[in-house]
């Protein structure tokens, strides 16, 4: 039998997964071409040349034809023969159908990435967050739990595409985020996914979603730091929309955007601290709405502002560049740091990137801090720990050309192996 064409994506991305799902039930080959956002595959200019949005998956037919969106390239498969019927036999079983593909998609995936993205630090964490998608994912599975509770397939009497679209999911869910306790608790829900994962047209394909290789423990946060414990007043919040600062790169956008009270804090060491001249509200306000550098720019107002007795100026470099890989990871780790620094959100100003390529990078920031304690303000981070702070001096050149370069996102560090690297324009910028 000929191949009807190439998916793009990888077989444990549930929107790809679903696609090869419904290939195999109607008897269909297609070649899985191995391709993953966490290894940059989709940012590469020959993929951007056949679909220029860069998602995964993507699927190009053996007669040319292009398809993108996870949903509509499992819609095309499945409809590609009606002997497995998969999008359903009558109007009502085919409305069913995309009933739950899209209830799979929105009340499934959305949380359970949400979820994962938060405790693996990709969306920079926040408990308040985390909390709000695990609600979301009890009241979905609760759903699913008194729905299956007299039926086994969810549209009709046999597999259709909203089964292998919502199984897809769940697969993903109880192998990388639910535990074994959570799991429990949606018995009707796992007796159903145990009898799709087992259909003998999928088996292979879901072989590793066997009991044994389903997640030991619901997953946790784990803070990206070596040492410190987390402090209490550094409160988890989510950072004011930065205006200079591009959203991380390669983060899922099906995930929402977290959004958490502030948590109540003892006073700020900085609260007590005699008055100074420059106010940092107003200095924030320049560093968004001016050019940093150059004529009436951001630095020209600070020169002439400066009030070193009220305020200290800190250059931090992430300690073990070594261990950073994906420039975009790193990026989200500055987010993280950024978000964390939320406490000292009136006493700080600053900004932070990437520099260097994939696996040969540093992270560097540059930091006006209200007082001279870097500890007081940047301290309020749990993983500050795991940054150098070092003061700097405006009367060196050196440290005056860190300082004006990083704010303005430019100038190149010294990288873990000795060499000089560039300000990474391509991964995001963060400012505070
Ligand atoms: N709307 C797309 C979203 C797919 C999506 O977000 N895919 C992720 C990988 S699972 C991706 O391509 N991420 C890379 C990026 O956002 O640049 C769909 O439903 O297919």
């Amino acid at each position: 039998m000929s191949s009807i064409g190439k998916i793009y994506g990888t077989s444990y991305a549930p929107k790809c997964a679903r696609v090869l799902a419904a290939a195999k039930y109607n008897g269909l080959e297609i070649e899985l071409v191995k391709t993953s956002a966490m290894d940059g595959d989709n940012k590469k200019p020959e993929f951007l040349k056949k679909f220029p949005m860069g998602k995964l998956p993507t699927f190009e037919g053996s007669d040319n034809f292009q398809l993108s969106e996870g949903r509509a390239i499992a819609r095309y498969v499945a409809g590609l023969s009606d002997n497995a019927k998969l999008l359903g036999t009558d109007a009502k079983t085919g409305a069913l159908v995309e009933q739950w593909v899209s209830w799979g998609d929105d009340e499934v995936w959305n949380p359970t990435i949400a979820v994962y993205l938060l405790c693996k630090n990709i969306t920079p964490y926040n408990k308040a967050a985390e909390t709000k998608n695990w609600d979301a994912l009890k009241r979905s599975l609760q759903y699913l739990e008194q729905y299956l509770h007299t039926r086994t397939f969810l549209a009709g009497h046999r597999v259709t595409l909203a089964d292998l679209t919502v199984v897809s999911n769940l697969v993903f869910l109880f192998k990388n985020v639910a535990g074994p306790e959570f799991r429990a608790s949606y018995p009707n829900s796992v007796r159903y996914f145990n009898t799709v994962v087992n259909q003998a047209q999928v088996k292979d394909l879901f072989e590793a979603a066997s009991e044994d290789v389903l997640a030991a423990e619901n997953i946790k946060f784990t803070p990206p730091k070596k040492e410190a414990a987390p402090k209490p007043a550094a409160a988890a919040a989510p950072a004011p929309a930065a205006k200079k600062a591009p959203k991380p790169a390669a983060k899922d956008d099906d995930d929402d955007e977290p959004s958490a009270p502030a948590e109540p804090k003892a006073a700020h060491p900085c609260a007590s601290l005699p008055p100074t001249k420059m106010n940092l509200d107003e200095a924030k306000r320049m560093y968004s709405n001016k050019d940093t550098k150059g004529e009436d720019s951001f630095l020209e107002w600070f020169h002439a502002n400066y009030d070193p007795e009220g305020y200290s100026l800190w250059r931090c470099d992430f300690k073990y560049p070594e261990e950073l890989t994906k420039v975009f990871m790193s990026a989200n780790q500055i987010g993280g740091f950024f978000t964390r620094l939320e406490a000292s959100r009136k006493y700080v100003l600053g900004a932070g990137a990437v520099f260097g390529e994939d696996n040969n990078s540093a992270i560097a920031m540059a930091f006006i801090v209200r007082g001279q304690s870097a500890e007081d303000t940047l301290g309020v981070a749990p993983d500050f720990e795991s940054y150098s702070a070092t003061k700097l001096d405006l009367s060196k050149p050196e440290d005056k050309k860190f300082f004006e370069d990083t704010l303005a996102w430019e100038g190149s560090i010294k990288g873990p192996k000795g060499d000089e690297l560039k300000l990474n324009d391509n991964a995001a910028k963060f400012m505070k």
